[in-house]
């Protein structure tokens, strides 16, 4: 049987595997790969958004409390770890702030 070539994958498939194979590459490093302990996050936030982290008065602190936020945000459920949905929300709002700000950015259309 023939088989189907399969297309090359989108820019958006592109984007949300990365998302995926970037949350367990940090959330794996130590026991389960689909939770985030605070250690975990906090090295995902020191590498992978280290503008964000280092612009902080204080970045600890500052995880800390978003830890704390993201954590049972969704379901409730706290379990003093970042699962996938706490993490896409997290990612979520960043993009939202990222977006206004790239709107401003932009000269008015006239
Ligand atoms: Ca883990």
């Amino acid at each position: 049987m023939a088989q189907k070539i399969q297309d090359p994958p989108t820019d958006m498939e592109r984007c949300m595997e990365s998302l995926i194979t970037i949350f367990q590459r940090y959330a794996g490093k130590e026991g389960d790969n689909s939770k985030m302990s605070f250690k975990e996050f906090e090295s995902f936030m020191n590498v992978e958004l280290k503008s964000f982290t280092k612009s902080q008065k204080n970045p600890q602190e500052t995880l800390k409390k978003m830890m704390a936020s993201l954590d049972g945000g969704i379901d409730g459920k706290k379990d003093g770890q970042i699962d996938f949905q706490e993490f896409l929300s997290l990612i979520g709002g960043m993009m939202i702030a990222c977006h206004e700000a790239m709107s401003k950015s932009r000269p008015a259309c006239r």
